[in-house]
């Protein structure tokens, strides 16, 4: 009889759903592993929604349903109507080539709760609201938190003419998955209902690894703005042009890489990221005259965040300045810095020390459903240890049974300590 049920039935369910890809098998080399990327309203997509629908209903949700954006949403009643909803729950799209527990392991442990209850025959007080989100990632649409924004109102019209790299908009991708954009409105919740928002998430750093701890609680969650962007200057012959005579396009996106590392370097906490650098229809013997790229910039407060933002925007003009580049540039996110609301968070801390585990505080860096649901009511997380040093966004990402059990017994103390004990 395994000592860490729970946990195993998590892992066996990350890897199940772990499955379902957006890379065709036929573009997997012989021997290779098949990368995981699950981006929004895909088939595989639509594959992991319909599984996990079918295990909330195996695990005795009332009711569960997809709803207008793709969120699978599965509801546990409670005893007392007139007690305020708890909801939580997590994403289950990916970043490309990712790990198989970001977003998942949140869903997978609400689940777990639900099922033991019914085990057990016990029904909580409060309604109990799990959500497996749609989009968290913003991969295929230029749009991030399209699952959780709906929720809190945030579904922005304007993303329906978006497109993705194959010119399909974000409109035609919900149509064609059978979701009518008139429907996104309503699934707006009334933060009057609900008690708060809770997400259980891998830690995605080494803090919880290096502490030789299982479990965190989150402090606060990092504010975020995300731009894409394109650089511009002059095609040339690669062997006929003197150095001095160029307009690089890619040395000028080269250069504002370095000065973001620099810049996000000199102030704890803070981190800049260029993560697309890309010249298209590039030839190795033309000198770029394109540039797309990426910019990332994230730090514990949005004053800290936006005097990065200012500083990265001032050197690109100045880079294509010096350089006589022209650029665009568009912001994909902007997500504020999200404290954890107070109580919740000392229930939550409550809850880890009932497993027996030291309580350890913790800000994310990562962003997360749970900064949406900031804007509507309360909201706490509960971190859980990555194994390989809390690497993720990456196959390499892992977490083991023991730590995932004690996931879902610390998410079980909360559930039966805000039972027993209504918020004041
Ligand atoms: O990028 C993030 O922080 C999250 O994984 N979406
Ligand atoms: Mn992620
Ligand atoms: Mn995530």
């Amino acid at each position: 009889m395994s000592s860490t049920p729970f946990g195993d039935a998590i892992l066996a369910r990350s890897d199940e759903l772990a499955r379902h890809s957006d890379v065709p098998l036929a573009d997997v080399p012989a021997g290779a592993a098949r990368p995981l990327t699950v981006t929004y309203l895909t088939e595989a997509h639509r594959a992991c929604a319909a599984d996990l629908a079918a295990w909330m209903r195996d695990d005795g949700f009332d009711e569960v349903g997809i709803d207008a954006v793709g969120n699978v949403v599965g509801l546990l009643r409670g005893t007392d109507p007139a007690e305020p909803r708890l909801l939580t729950g997590s994403h289950y799209d990916t970043v490309r080539n990712a790990g198989r527990y970001d977003g998942r392991l949140g869903i997978f442990v609400a689940m777990a709760c639900v099922r033991e209850l019914a085990r057990q025959g016990r029904r909580l007080p409060f309604d109990l609201e799990v959500v497996g989100f749609a989009e968290e990632e913003g991969q295929r649409f230029a749009a991030t938190f399209i699952g959780s924004g709906a929720l809190v109102g945030g579904f922005d019209p304007a993303w329906l003419a978006l497109r993705d790299a194959d010119g399909i908009t974000l409109d035609e991708a919900m149509r064609a998955a059978g979701h009518d954009p008139a429907a996104v409105a309503a699934l707006r919740r009334d933060p009057a209902r609900y008690r708060g928002f809770i997400e259980v998430h891998i830690e995605q750093g080494p803090v919880l690894s290096r502490a030789g701890l299982p479990l965190g609680v989150v402090t606060a969650i990092n504010g975020s703005v995300r731009f894409v962007g394109e650089m511009h200057g002059m095609a040339c012959h690669a062997g006929t042009t003197p150095m001095g005579q160029r307009r690089d396009a890619a040395t000028g996106v080269a250069e504002l890489a370095l000065y973001v590392e620099r810049r996000a370097s000199q102030v704890p906490l803070l981190v800049g990221t260029v993560g697309q650098m890309h010249v298209p229809d590039g030839s190795i013997n033309v000198v770029p005259g394109r540039c797309r790229f990426s910019l990332d910039l994230r730090a514990p407060g949005d004053d800290l965040r936006d005097a990065l933002v200012a500083d990265v925007l001032a050197e690109l003009a100045a880079i294509a300045g010096r350089r006589g580049l022209t650029y665009t540039l568009q912001e994909t996110m902007r997500a504020s810095a999200a404290p954890s609301d107070p109580v919740l968070q000392r229930r939550l801390e409550r809850a880890v020390a009932a497993t027996g585990t030291p309580v350890l505080r913790l800000p994310s860096g990562a962003g997360h459903d749970a900064m949406k649901l900031h804007e509507a009511m309360p909201q706490a997380m509960l971190f859980m240890r990555g194994d390989n040093d809390g690497i993720s966004h990456n196959p390499l990402e892992a977490i083991n049974a023991a730590d995932t059990q004690l996931a879902v017994e610390a998410f079980l103390h909360f559930l039966t300590q805000l039972a027993e004990e209504p918020t004041p």
